[in-house]
C-alpha cells in the first residue's frame, strides 16, 4: 500500500524540457489540467501528495520520478542522465530525505533515471538506457541487495521506440488470485527477463499505455488506449483514465510524473 506521494507542478517553461518525439508544442493550460487531474487522481486511490512548487530552472522537473528510487526500505537519490536534469535532484532531495533520512545516492561515473527502475515485488528490474549506464545501475543494485532485493538489467539502448525501460513495462502487482502481473509492450514481450511473470502484452498501436501505475486498488492508465483498459479489467484491475496527452509530447508517462511511497 502506498501512502504518500511527491509531485511537482509544471513550470510555464514545460515545453522546453527534452523530447525525442514529434507530436507537437504541450499547451500550458493543459498541461496544468492533466496535472491536477493526475493529482487528485493520486488523492482518490488514498495518497497523500507533497506539492513541490514549479521549478523554472528545470524545465522537466515535473517529471518527478527521474530524481529518487523509493523502496519500502529506503531511498536512493539518482543522477539522471541528461545534463539539464542533474540539478532536479538537489532541488527534490530535501523532500525525500524529510521522509528517508538515510538517503543514499547514485555517484559519478554512474548515471540513472527513476524512469528506467521497475519494482517488481522482490525484484528490480533496472533498465540500461542512454539515461542510466551500467554503473549506475550496478550502485543501485548494491543499494538494493541491501534491502534484501534482486535485480537484473534489461538492456534497452538498441530500441528507438521508448526512452526508458518503464515506458515499455510495469508491473501491476498482484492480480485477484495474486498473479504477478507484468505489462509489456509487444516489441519487449519475448524477452527472456520477464520470463515468470504473467505477461499482459500491450499492441503496437497502444504501447504508449505500456505506462501504467499500480495505486493501492486502482490501476492509473492512460486514456484513449480501450484494448488496454478492457484487457486490465478482464483480469479482475480497476483502471483509472487519465489524459496524458500534453505529457506524452515531451517523453512523459504516469509514472514520470510523481514518486509513490
Ligand atoms: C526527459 O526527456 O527526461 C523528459 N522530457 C521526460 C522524462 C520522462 N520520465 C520518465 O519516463 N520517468
Amino acid at each position: 500500500m502506498f501512502t504518500r506521494a511527491i509531485v511537482r507542478e509544471p513550470g510555464r517553461n514545460f515545453a522546453d524540457g527534452l523530447t525525442t518525439v514529434d507530436f507537437g508544442v504541450p499547451e500550458f493550460e493543459l498541461v496544468l489540467a492533466q496535472w491536477r487531474a493526475y493529482c487528485a487522481a493520486l488523492e482518490a486511490c488514498g495518497l497523500t501528495l507533497t506539492y513541490l512548487a514549479a521549478d523554472l530552472d528545470h524545465p522537466d522537473s515535473t517529471f518527478v520520478e527521474d530524481t529518487a528510487v523509493l523502496t519500502e526500505h529506503g531511498a536512493i537519490l539518482t543522477l539522471p542522465g541528461a545534463a539539464s536534469r542533474l540539478g532536479e535532484v538537489a532541488a527534490i532531495a530535501p523532500a525525500v530525505r524529510r521522509f528517508y533520512p538515510q538517503a543514499a545516492e547514485i555517484v559519478a561515473p554512474g548515471t540513472l533515471d527513476g524512469g528506467d527502475i521497475c519494482e517488481a515485488g522482490t525484484h528490480f528490474f533496472l533498465g540500461l538506457s542512454h539515461r542510466t549506464n551500467e554503473e549506475g545501475a550496478r550502485q543501485l543494485a548494491e543499494h538494493l541487495a541491501r534491502e534484501g532485493f534482486t535485480s537484473s538489467c534489461p538492456d534497452v539502448r538498441s530500441m528507438t521506440s521508448i526512452l526508458h525501460l518503464k515506458s515499455g513495462i510495469s508491473y501491476v502487482g498482484p492480480g485477484p488470485r495474486g498473479e504477478k502481473t507484468l505489462v509489456v509492450m509487444e516489441e519487449m514481450a519475448g524477452w527472456p527477463e520477464f520470463a515468470g511473470f504473467d505477461l499482459l502484452v500491450v499492441s503496437e498501436a497502444e504501447s504508449y499505455a505500456a505506462n501504467c501505475v499500480r495505486v493501492n486498488d486502482r490501476v492509473l492508465v492512460a486514456a484513449g488506449y480501450p484494448e488496454m483498459t478492457a484487457e486490465l479489467r478482464r483480469r479482475g484491475y480497476d483502471p483509472l483514465e487519465l489524459e496524458m496527452g500534453e505529457f506524452r509530447k515531451m517523453d512523459g508517462g504516469l509514472s514520470c510524473l510523481s514518486l509513490r511511497f
